[in-house]
Parts: structure tokens; C-alpha cells; sequence
């Protein structure tokens, strides 16, 4: 490929991990896009040269993860404009669909930075943080816990303490997110080519965040509901927003539809990264698979009994581990058989 295309696709995320999937016929005939959004048997995709909203079929597509999802490249052949194949993710974020039947969602693809959007109010629940983060650690993509309208907060502080608590390490921002003053720092997460998710309960403020950092107005937001300060679930897709700084452009910003629940399901690595403390301490326990009930020498009830660890964080540990466990199997169980049809986004 030519230089001048590779820098606009690089503006776009193209990284060499995408470029040395790609054979030497295809560098010449295909073109690489990037999925803006994906809307009802179509992705909206833009590419050098091009934006425009093609077909989402995929060639031979065989499971749930051959779907495009917003974030992915995708090769498509040049006059036809056909997806050929999804290239190979960096990342993928994924959940059992809210329901019952808990097939798989995809929520983004090659994301290098997760924010994980919360407010100084009610909304803050270190249960569902935490999931945020596990599904981070799982996908092997930085978190930043954003913490919204400190200006609403008389002691945001306390919220802060609380969310860095979470994960040791974990980057922990307080902003007012319709102030650009106040956003500024987050920009450093998002140069050029790279990519930020943002991810939280309806009405925590995604959507102004983006406006915000855009600097634009394009987004639509809603007041909470006052009575109980619960979000409209006014955003409906997911779609990649440019930064707008400077000429050469900056980042991408993915905003998403507020979540009612996040299962989990085939996360036990982020599940062990982000209760690392207790997964070491478990390694002390007599008996490898102790399940700190009433076994001799368990290491976690002896740092229960000693104050060392926090019996609330180890019960949602548990909870947890347990809930990967039941979804893990489910899982396994339906793809063990054979399905026809698997449509949904
Ligand atoms: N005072 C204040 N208001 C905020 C802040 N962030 C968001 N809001 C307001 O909160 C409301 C909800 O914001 P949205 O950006 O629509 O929330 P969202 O997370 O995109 O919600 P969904 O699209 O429903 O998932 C709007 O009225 C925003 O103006 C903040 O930091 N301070
Ligand atoms: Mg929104
Ligand atoms: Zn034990």
C-alpha cells in the first residue's frame, strides 16, 4: 500500500496488527474499513476515501463473533463494496444479551481504552464497577474510571476514594462532563488512531462526555428522571465519534447505549486481575481447590478473621466467580449445538 493511504488509515486506528492479515492480492484489490456503527442488516463504515452504509453479510459466517460489530475492520472488495472478512480483532467486548435466551452481544471491537462512565450520585454501585473492570481485564484493554458531575457532588472525593479502591492501580478521573476545562485530561487516552469506549448505566453522561471532547453538539442527551435520577436510555446505537483536535484530528470515541445489566460470562482472567489481592492470598489457603467454606487452613477466612481483606469485596468476588462459572458452562453448552439462525446484533 501507498503512503498516503496507510496515514489516513492510520488516523482511522489501522495499526500493522490489521496490515499483516491483509495478503499481497488483497493490498492490491480490497480495501480496509472501519465500522462506524451498525444499524439493521447494515454497517455504516469509513475507509480511505469513503463513508457510506453497506450490507453487513459476512461470507461464511459461522458463530456470534463473525458478526460485525462497531470498531471492527472489515476488507471488503472494491467496486462491489461486499464485506470479504473481518480482520482479526485487537480486542472484543462482549456479553451474554440481556433475556433469557443470553446469546452472545458484541459491543465493540479494537478498543484501546475502556472508560467506564459512572456519576457522584446514586448511580455509583461498586458491583457493577467492578464488572466493568473484570470485563476490561478480560479483554485486555485499559480501564479509566470516569466519575461524572462532581459539580453536582457536595463530597466528591468520597467517590473517588471509593472507586480507586476498586482495582489497584486503576486510573480514576472526576469531571464535569459538560465542562471542557474539566474533560481536558481525558484526552490524553484518546491521540490519533486511538480508540475509547465509554460504558456505563443510562443518564451517567457518555453522550455529554463525547459532545463535550468533540466539541459539538450532535449527540442527543436527556435530563435523569428526577425522582429517582435513572436515565432516559436516550442513546440507542453505538457509534464512533472523531476528536476533533487539532488538524490532524485526534481520536475515536465510542459511544454506547446505557446497560440494565452486565452478565458475565468467559471472564475468569478479568475476574482474577481485578481481585488480585484475593487470588493471592487464596494461593496460601492448605488446599488448592478450597473453597474458604469450613476447610483447615484457609488463607482468605484467616484475612477475613485479621481484618485484612473486606468481607464485602470477598462476597462479590464469589459472586462472581460463580456467576463466570454458570455462564461459562451455559455457554459452552450452546455452542456445542448446532443453530440455524443467530441474527441478533
Ligand atoms: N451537572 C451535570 N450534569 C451532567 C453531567 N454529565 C451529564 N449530565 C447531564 O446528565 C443527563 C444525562 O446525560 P447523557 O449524556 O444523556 O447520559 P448518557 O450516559 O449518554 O445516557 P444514555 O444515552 O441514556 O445511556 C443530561 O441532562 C446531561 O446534561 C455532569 O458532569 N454534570
Ligand atoms: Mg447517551
Ligand atoms: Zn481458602
Amino acid at each position: 500500500m501507498k503512503t498516503p493511504i496507510l496515514s489516513t488509515l492510520f488516523e482511522l486506528g489501522w495499526k500493522p496488527f490489521f496490515s499483516e492479515q491483509l495478503s499481497r492480492e488483497e493490498e492490491r484489490g480490497c480495501q480496509p474499513v472501519r465500522v462506524m456503527s451498525v444499524h439493521r442488516g447494515m454497517v455504516t463504515v469509513a475507509g480511505y476515501g469513503l463513508h457510506d452504509s453497506i450490507s453487513s453479510t459476512v461470507p461464511n459466517s459461522r458463530g456470534p463473533e463473525d458478526r460485525p460489530t462497531v470498531g471492527d475492520w472489515l476488507l471488503i472488495d472494491h467496486p462491489g463494496r461486499k464485506i470479504l472478512r473481518i480482520l482479526d480483532r485487537t480486542s472484543l467486548f462482549k456479553r451474554p444479551a440481556p433475556g433469557n435466551d443470553r446469546r452472545l452481544q458484541l459491543i465493540a471491537a479494537n478498543v484501546d481504552t475502556l472508560f467506564v462512565v459512572t456519576s457522584c450520585n446514586q448511580d455509583f454501585n461498586v458491583a457493577r464497577l467492578e464488572r466493568y473492570l473484570v470485563l476490561a481485564g478480560e479483554v485486555g484493554v485499559r480501564p479509566v474510571i470516569v466519575l461524572t458531575k462532581a459539580d453536582l457532588s457536595p463530597d466528591a472525593s468520597g467517590f473517588v476514594e471509593a472507586a480507586r479502591l476498586l482495582q489497584s492501580g486503576v486510573k480514576v478521573q472526576l469531571v464535569d462532563a459538560r465542562n471542557p476545562q474539566s474533560v481536558a485530561d481525558l484526552a490524553e487516552h484518546c491521540g490519533i488512531g486511538e480508540t475509547v469506549a465509554l460504558v456505563g448505566s443510562s443518564g451517567v453522561g457518555k453522550s455529554t462526555l463525547v459532545n463535550t471532547m468533540t466539541a459539538s453538539n450532535s449527540i442527543a442527551t436527556q435530563a435523569v428522571r428526577e425522582s429517582d435520577g435513572k436515565g432516559l436510555h436516550t442513546t440507542t446505537v453505538r457509534e464512533l465519534h472523531r476528536l476533533g483536535f487539532g488538524p490532524e484530528g485526534g481520536g475515536w470515541l465510542l459511544d454506547t447505549p446505557g446497560m440494565r445489566e452486565l452478565q458475565m460470562s468467559d471472564v475468569t482472567s478479568g475476574v482474577a486481575e481485578v481481585f488480585d489481592d484475593l487470588v493471592g492470598i487464596a494461593l496460601q489457603c492448605r488446599f488448592t481447590n478450597c473453597m474458604h467454606a469450613d476447610e483447615p487452613q484457609c488463607a482468605i477466612r484467616a484475612a477475613v478473621a485479621e481484618g485484612a481483606i473486606d468481607a464485602a469485596r470477598l462476597a462479590r468476588w464469589r459472586k462472581l466467580t460463580d456467576e463466570d462459572a454458570v455462564n461459562t458452562s451455559a455457554a459452552a453448552r450452546r455452542r456445542a449445538r448446532p443453530r440455524k439462525s443467530d441474527e441478533r446484533e
